[in-house]
């Protein structure tokens, strides 16, 4: 039978499970990735394995996130990811080398391999043709462990490209088409598979841009083939031996399939404050603009920061504007001056940071009150940026260029023809550090900001709890969980960091939660969309959540309520979200046993009446319910 890359993948890692679409499986993981801000649960998550080695190919631990050092917490737990590396075989990436999945990219990643991250951007490396995912801490933790990742079998989207990119449109472009067309929740539980003879044009560099978003769809993972681009990108990196090519072969069926012709695809925006809420830029020219940012893990290549560079020669910048340029790894930075495009940012006006995530996760570069600020970053959820009611756009470089000549929205294709790219400079000045042979002698350092791991009880035979809070539609962990740069310092301490669960939606939620436990949380559809981040499921469950009711759950987000033994509930009536109040009582006698029993529809009362909830779970999964989640699970010897 002709295969799909995707199912081809799969297929040469499938470990447990058969490739069913929808059936729970368990995939083989070659490599994975952890960054700083979910890598000091995941670092003590693996501890709490007992291993002594990771047990994969390839494990590097990211600096990227947390790096503005206002205190010791910041430093201290890079020191402690540091050693916890050395230690356990992992390979280290140290602050200022850039953002995970753009190192990954250029160093580690190889077409055909399982790549596991603790970052929902981790779909980037489907770039070079690998099966790239986001999980939370835990079970990247388990793979690093040598555990398959355990996840629904996906089904595949392809989507086919012809022509080539038009002049002033670049590869954000395609995702935010994609976007405009299928929304934050077209992908979940697909991967989306790019084919046809529109490949061909795009970098290495450009379709890990677009795979990188994909997350933004709810995408399990997206993928190209793996060709002569390919090869060539990793023998540029110094990695020729690792390339292989790689394609769904030819007939190979799809789920369904989207056509995307490149020549007709306009410059995009997503405007605030969700990256579907996509328009062409060509409308928006009366929307001034104070600051512009070019950068992150989906725009701070050298590709994208040349861009900039060669549409930002010779002129200078608005006044008013201030332009951002982070760039996505140290290479980047080095092929950007070598090239001499850094000169040219410079002289018109753009200030240079060091490469990581900042002003994307709201590390520092918010944005002055009522002010709109255009990024090319991959997400614009309302307030992450660190400033309240703010007003993020997202576009690709040439708009970011023409926006900050113009200091307003601007469609690029105003501005005359940009000369073709210059070749990326040889050039690899990372410094990554490798793994040690015997890590067994290495002292691991624990700073005080590291609380220790919160010890979380078996699910009680009956539960009844009161709904402390109802929310609408496309909840991102970004409510659920806030960053910025004061609370991602409490990432590796669950007591402190819980003080904030929800705290943009309801500043009282913590009190509340703790003093009524146990307690239940009410959504809409696409609950938990976003971020990988495990402190959405932990640290409400540390409070005292035990229940979530939604009409239906984003991937990562579900996984890891399981993971921490939260239970995730859909309304077989979706009236019934409506008539749920916060203050319901809600009653589930005989839980524990009917989850234990495999029942799909779970007991449940409200005043009286019979509510019909969903659990649609795995045998695996509702063990992790009962058991109070997958640590106690494992601790408990199963
Ligand atoms: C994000 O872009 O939302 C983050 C910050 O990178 C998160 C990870 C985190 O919350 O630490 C993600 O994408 O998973
Ligand atoms: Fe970092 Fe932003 Fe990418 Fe998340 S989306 S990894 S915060 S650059």
């Amino acid at each position: 039978m002709a295969r799909n890359l995707a199912h081809k993948i799969i297929a040469d890692h499938l470990r447990e499970g058969v490739l069913e679409p929808g059936q729970e499986i368990g995939l083989g993981i070659d490599q994975t990735l952890t960054q700083d801000a979910t890598g000091t649960l995941a670092a003590l998550e693996f501890e709490a394995l007992g291993l002594d080695r990771v047990r994969t190919e390839v494990s590097v631990s990211y600096v990227d996130h947390n790096l503005l050092q206002t205190d010791f917490k910041n430093p201290d737990d890079h020191r402690f990811l540091r050693t916890f590396a050395a230690r356990f075989g992992l390979w280290f990436s140290p602050p200022g080398n850039g953002i995970c999945h753009q190192l990954h990219l250029l160093n580690f990643g190889r077409p055909g391999a399982t790549l596991l991250g603790s970052d929902s951007h981790t779909p980037h490396c489907g770039g070079l043709g690998m099966l790239a995912m986001g999980a939370g801490g835990l079970d990247v933790a388990a793979a690093m462990a040598g555990y398959p990742f355990f996840l629904p079998c996906p089904r595949v989207l392809g989507v086919r490209l012809t022509g080539q990119l038009a002049e002033g449109v670049t590869a954000k472009d395609v995702i935010l088409e994609l976007l405009r067309r299928l929304s934050v929740k077209g992908g979940v539980g697909l991967v989306l598979e790019y084919f046809g003879p529109g490949v061909a044009g795009l970098s290495v560099s450009q379709r890990a841009a677009i795979c990188n978003m994909g997350a933004e769809l709810g995408a399990t993972a997206s993928l190209f083939p793996s060709d002569e681009r390919t090869r060539d990108f990793l023998a540029a990196q110094g990695r020729p031996q690792v390339w292989r090519e790689l394609a769904a072969d030819p007939g190979a069926e799809y789920d369904r399939v989207e056509e995307i012709a490149l020549d007709r695809l306009v410059p995009l925006v997503a405007c605030p404050s969700s990256p579907d809420n996509v328009r062409p830029a060509a409308e928006l020219g009366d929307v001034a603009v104070e600051q512009v940012i070019v950068g992150s893990c989906g725009g701070g290549s050298y590709e994208d920061l040349m861009t900039l560079a060669l549409a930002l020669k010779g002129k200078t910048i608005a006044p008013g504007v201030n332009l951002y340029v982070n760039p996505g790894s140290r290479q980047a930075l080095a092929q950007l001056a070598a090239a001499g495009g850094l000169q040219d940012l410079l002289a018109a006006g753009a200030s240079i940071f060091q490469a990581g995530c900042l002003g994307c996760i709201g590390m520092s570069q918010a944005p002055a009150t009522g002010s709109a600020s255009l990024r090319t970053f991959p997400r614009n959820f309302p307030g992450r940026s660190g400033t309240r009611d703010d007003r993020v756009y997202l576009a690709g470089p040439r708009v970011a260029a023409a926006t900050a000549l113009a200091g307003h929205l601007a469609d690029p294709r105003d501005l005359e023809p940009l000369p073709p790219l210059p070749p990326a400079p040889d050039l690899r000045p990372e410094a990554l550090v490798p793994p040690l042979a015997d890590g067994a002698g290495v002292e691991i350092v624990r700073g005080p900001n590291i609380a220790p791991f919160p010890v979380l009880e078996p699910l009680p035979a009956d539960l009844t709890c009161q709904v402390i809070l109802k929310l609408g539609d496309n909840i991102t962990t970004d409510h659920i969980m806030p960053a910025g740069s004061k609370i991602l310092p409490l990432r590796s301490n669950v007591p402190a960091i819980s003080q904030h669960v929800f705290a943009a939606v309801d500043p009282e939620f913590a009190q509340k939660a703790q003093a009524a436990a146990p307690v239940a949380v009410v959504g809409g559809e696409n609950y938990g969309q976003g971020s990988s981040r495990e402190h959405a499921a932990l640290a409400p469950r540390y409070l005292g959540v035990r229940v979530k009711l939604a009409k239906s759950f984003a991937r990562i987000h579900r996984a890891n309520l399981f993971n921490f033994g939260i239970v995730p509930l859909v309304f077989a009536d979706p009236a019934d979200y409506d008539r749920l109040e916060t203050g319901a009582r809600l009653e589930f006698p005989g839980l524990a046993q009917a989850i234990a029993e495999g029942r799909e529809i779970i007991p449940c009362r409200l005043e009286g009446r019979e509510l019909g909830l969903i659990l649609d779970a795995s045998p695996r999964e509702r063990r992790l319910l009962v058991a109070g989640g997958l640590l106690s699970l494992i601790r408990g010897g199963a």
